[in-house]
């Protein structure tokens, strides 16, 4: 039985320039999630926000020639603006320069320090800016010119030495393995293995968590000229947005409770500082661990490049939404690419699937039976009544096959699958309007019963697979409840469980819920967008 509470977190996005599809990608699948929840009755916090502190971002500041705080301000405005215009619903942002989260970060570093988990001492090593990571000898890279490469993202790595302050992370090693063997569904799909073998196994180091040779950061307390390394800085906000250590820990006592569910989805790049450094945090801190760090994938280019912000080949979503609706980039986000893996991001897909799922599958669907319905009924939905046909008593049970199905996967925050058997229960419709044929049911005064059956199983089918989808399709599920006139006893999950709820109902006006993309024009729009971006 899954939690009643649930949290669910994003990462904070670096506040350093604007948001791309890939941004947008996990914010979907998140927003997704935290709709099913809520439509599942469950009380659910939902949190996003900006990591605005560090080099990086102090350094695209002072080349649009403004102050830290005025560049990460106008960054998180369009951050929040375009989540508005994605209607994605968190319930907090939080932004890193928040006096809340700033004096978090502070009273953390403080008790961790005064406790002696965090030391002073020497740090030595390589930086990469652009990442805002260290990395030892042992880990960078050097290329065919003798070069000190970062590991992760390819880039050139720089040496630096100063005083600073470590998180004494060896000390937690033997607790962290034994978290992780007691829970193997920690980080699903295998994807903890890695990090051991990488990161564990060789021997972790102490982390260097402050720094000298820069200003925009938390100072702390009890030596100010150093900052806290951005990303202890970031995943604290994972609670100081509950309020953990303030004056309220109400939200911090629900929602990180024992009893809540607690889940971060991250891209795969992030995976080591939200599987190793932040249950190493949280041990010291003495604090119960997430129940799952859910790795997803990456949205790549067609010739299997990352989109990214720095290397400056990702599109905005905003263009898309503009032109394609904003449930059908939403769609095509959770379903195209499995959700864990890597995915393409090609212009002929996206046609594809937002025509053949949407247009062909879901809005003709809908459009053919209430089409139906006034033609046969006049309007009316007839009574439901127990089925006597084979078929129609088989379309009765994929109903709740699919609706099974798609719980399983859903709580298993497969998005694409749940999307996937909502679409599947939506062609179990359309096939039976061809075993069916109402139109010669129609014809003869003797089926009426079985036409009748049949016109109230679709309805059946589009009232279940409009509430499937609603966490992914936010505005055009519930038009095409709309346009069936579900009264409203009728539009909320509970209610699939009774069948009789459409009985009678005289339907609205029929429109048509997802225009047909002209295939070659919109790949070539996309293509252009894209390859526009493409270096
Ligand atoms: O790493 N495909 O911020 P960030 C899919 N501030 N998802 C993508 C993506 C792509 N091509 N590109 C980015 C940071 N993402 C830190 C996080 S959390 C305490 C601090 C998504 O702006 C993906 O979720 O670089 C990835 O992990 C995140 O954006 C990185 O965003």
């Amino acid at each position: 039985m899954a939690k009643k509470t649930f949290y669910i977190t994003t990462p904070i996005y670096y506040a350093s320039a604007h948001l791309h599809i890939g941004h947008s990608y996990c914010e979907v699948i998140t927003d997704s999630l935290a709709r099913y929840k809520r439509e599942r009755g469950c009380d659910v916090f939902f949190l996003t926000g900006a990591d605005e502190h560090g080099q990086k971002i102090a350094k695209n500041a002072e080349n649009a020639s403004m102050t830290p705080q005025e560049f990460v301000d106008d960054i998180a405005k369009t951050f929040i603006d375009t989540w508005g215009r994605m209607k994605i619903s968190n319930n907090d942002f939080i932004r890193t320069t928040d006096k809340r989260h700033v004096e978090l970060v502070q009273k953390v570093f403080s008790k961790l320090l005064e406790q002696g988990d965090i030391y002073l001492g020497k740090y030595e090593g390589w930086y990469c800016t652009p990442d805002e990571s260290f990395w030892t000898d042992s880990q960078v890279v050097v290329d065919e010119n003798g070069k000190h490469i970062c590991p992760e993202c390819g880039r050139e790595v720089h040496r630096e030495t100063e005083e600073a302050y470590f998180l004494n992370c060896k000390k937690y090693i033997p607790q962290l393995l034994k978290f992780y063997d007691e829970h193997p569904d920690f980080v699903p799909d295998g994807k903890l293995n890695e990090m051991i073998n990488t990161f564990i196994k060789p021997g972790l180091e102490d982390l260097c968590i402050t720094r000298t040779n820069f200003s925009w950061g938390i100072p702390i307390k009890e030596n100010p000229k150093h900052v806290v390394y951005v990303w202890i800085d970031a995943l604290l906000n994972y609670i100081s947005a509950l309020g953990y250590l303030s004056d309220d820990e109400t939200l911090f006592n629900k929602f990180w409770g024992e009893e809540s569910e607690v889940v971060h989805f991250v891209g795969r790049e992030i995976n080591r500082f939200h599987t190793i450094y932040w249950p190493i945090l949280l041990m010291a801190l003495g604090l119960r661990l997430p129940d799952h760090v859910y790795v997803h994938g990456l949205l790549l280019t067609r010739s299997g490049v990352k989109l990214s912000k720095s290397l400056g080949n990702a599109p905005s979503p905003l263009p898309l939404i503009e032109r394609y609706g904003l449930d059908a980039l939403r769609y095509y986000m959770v379903r195209e690419i499995q959700v864990g893996e890597d995915g393409n991001f090609t212009p002929k897909q996206f046609v594809e699937r937002i025509n053949v799922d949407l247009v062909n599958s879901y809005g003709n669907l809908l459009n053919r039976s209430l089409s139906m319905i006034n033609k046969y009924f006049q309007g009316k939905i007839p009574n439901y009544k127990k089925p006597t046909s084979e078929r129609i008593l088989k379309a009765y049970q994929d109903i709740e096959l699919y609706r099974n199905q798609y719980e399983t996967h859903m709580d298993n925050y497969d998005v694409t699958k749940g999307a996937e058997d909502a679409i599947n229960l939506i062609n179990v419709g359309n096939k039976l309007i061809e075993e069916q044929a109402p139109w010669a049911l129609a014809k003869d005064s003797t089926k009426l019963g079985e036409l009748e059956d049949t016109m109230y199983v679709l309805v059946e089918i589009i009232r279940n697979g409009s509430i499937l989808l609603r966490p992914f399709l936010v505005d055009k599920s519930d038009e095409a409840l709309n346009q069936m006139n579900t009264p409203s006893n009728a539009r909320n999950y509970d209610s699939l469980k009774d069948v009789t709820l459409m009985s009678n109902v005289t339907i609205g006006n029929l429109s048509q819920l997802f225009p047909r993309l002209d295939k070659e024009k919109e790949i070539a729009y996309l293509t252009e967008l894209i390859d526009g971006k493409e270096e």
